[in-house]
């Protein structure tokens, strides 16, 4: 594969390339990568490349010959694959990096200054890549990356090219604990750090599946964003507590919430609020939809309203949304009921539109707890509050709180139904 970089210091480019594996490869004629001098490609006595910024402002910018030029002539004919590194292209990531290794040439342009003529942009580049969200002083350290990324998927370049499949970011997820010798490792604050024992038992397919499993929580912990995009295999479901979603109970909690003032009150079941939580509810593949109400009268008329569904052969699809309704006394009796069915305690999530709500609480966004929680089998319960809101001093088993969904403008009294439905939305919305 041929790399060209266009820059105008192309006395950065050479000595990274002068070891490891991509100066190796170079060196073996695996891949090549030749620099084009857009100053060679000027026509004036002080041979500029750079010129001040129409509009004014600060910096110096690309001037547009010289560079449309020297892409030219690195691009050739027929003409490679055309890439600017800069802050505001797409992000490089391990997909695109192999997707380009499977091109015969590319051509990679390099920024100084605050950047190039638009134009540049119009009429000679293919494609705009960013390394990362911060500003460099020019694009050949990017290029480099590239590179040395890209390289890597060059047959011939690694010497086992399975470790590529391995690798952080591979599969979407970050790279598991590596070891090496010594097997006890001396620590002056503490006992000795020992090497995972799987890692010394012989039993590959256990040793394969515990970096599996350090590979998705590390990601799970660390990449929310990652993990939100990962699809685990049929083996990783194995070895995975159940989908979230498919744990995850939602409970419309009518006492104790609170009013304008904040006294605490008891409110009123309305008919829509079951029928719409049911169908969110079933639409993101909850286990189970809860009607919280110390009035035994407002459990028995939500009963009656899902049976009515559930019995009404015209309503199928009503009734297995309906299907999902329980009732109950109290928040705590919900919580010991998912302890009987689930075998475990539930995590105890609230949600409020005040952010000041339940000050005990861990406040999580909806990637950070889903990330969070995800490998933990425990169910999850979901308290949605009527009224002004949950009357958080007493719900004590809360653990987290979702921060507040926030619309545009600083009126913030959703519906419950629509509140849930969103919150459902952002947490398990594909
Ligand atoms: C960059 C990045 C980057 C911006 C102005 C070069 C510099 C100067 N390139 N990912 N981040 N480029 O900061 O790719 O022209």
């Amino acid at each position: 594969m041929k790399f060209t970089v266009v820059t105008i210091l192309p006395e950065l480019i050479e000595p990274a390339l002068a070891a490891g594996v991509v100066g190796r490869a170079r060196e073996a004629g695996v891949i090549a990568v030749a620099t084009v001098n857009p100053r060679d490609f000027t026509t004036d006595r002080h041979r500029s490349v750079d010129d001040t910024p129409y509009g004014g402002g600060p910096g110096m910018v690309m001037k547009p010959e010289p560079l449309l030029a020297a892409i030219a002539a690195a691009a050739g004919e027929p003409r490679a694959h055309r890439i600017l590194l800069t802050p505001a292209g797409a992000p490089l990531t391990q997909a695109r990096v192999r997707e380009l290794a499977a091109l015969p040439e590319v051509v990679l342009v390099c920024g100084r200054y605050e950047g190039i003529d638009e134009r540049v942009i119009e009429l000679a580049i293919d494609e705009q890549l960013s390394i990362g969200d911060y500003v460099l002083s020019g694009g050949e350290l990017a290029a480099l990356v590239v590179i040395d990324a890209v390289a890597r998927f060059v047959p011939g370049v690694l010497g086992e090219a399975s470790s590529l499949d391995d690798e952080s970011h591979s599969a979407g997820l970050l790279e598991y604990p590596q070891y090496t010798r010594p097997l006890r490792l001396a620590d002056p604050a503490g006992p000795d750090r020992a090497v995972p024992e799987i890692l010394t038992s012989g039993n590959h397919a256990a040793i394969a599946a515990w970096r599996r499993r350090q590979a998705i929580e590390r990601t799970a912990q660390r990449r929310p964003d990652l993990f939100a995009r990962f699809a685990p295999t049929a083996a990783d479901r194995k070895a995975l507590p159940p989908a979230l979603h498919a744990r995850t109970h939602l409970a419309l909690v009518h006492h104790p919430v609170v009013d304008r003032t904040g006294a605490v009150i008891t409110t009123a079941l309305t008919n829509f609020d079951i029928h719409d939580l049911a169908r969110s509810s079933l639409t993101y593949g909850l286990a189970g939809y809860h009607i919280v109400t110390p009035i035994a009268s407002q459990r028995d008329k939500a009963e009656h309203i899902a049976k009515l569904w559930i019995d009404d052969a015209q309503g199928e699809h009503r009734a297995r949304a309906l299907a999902l309704v329980r009732t109950a006394d109290s928040v705590d009796t919900v919580m010991a009921n998912l302890t009987e069915q689930h075998g475990l305690a539930p995590l105890v999530v609230a949600t409020s539109a005040r952010h000041e709500s339940f000050p005990a609480a861990a406040r999580r966004s909806p990637a950070e707890l889903v990330a969070e929680v995800s490998l933990n089998p425990a169910p999850l319960l979901l308290l949605l509050g009527t009224g002004w809101g949950l009357a958080d001093a007493l719900i004590p088993s809360v653990s987290r709180v979702l921060a507040p969904i926030e619309g545009t403008s600083d009126w913030n009294h959703l519906s419950v139904r629509s509140a849930g439905a969103i919150l459902l939305d952002r947490l398990f919305g594909r």
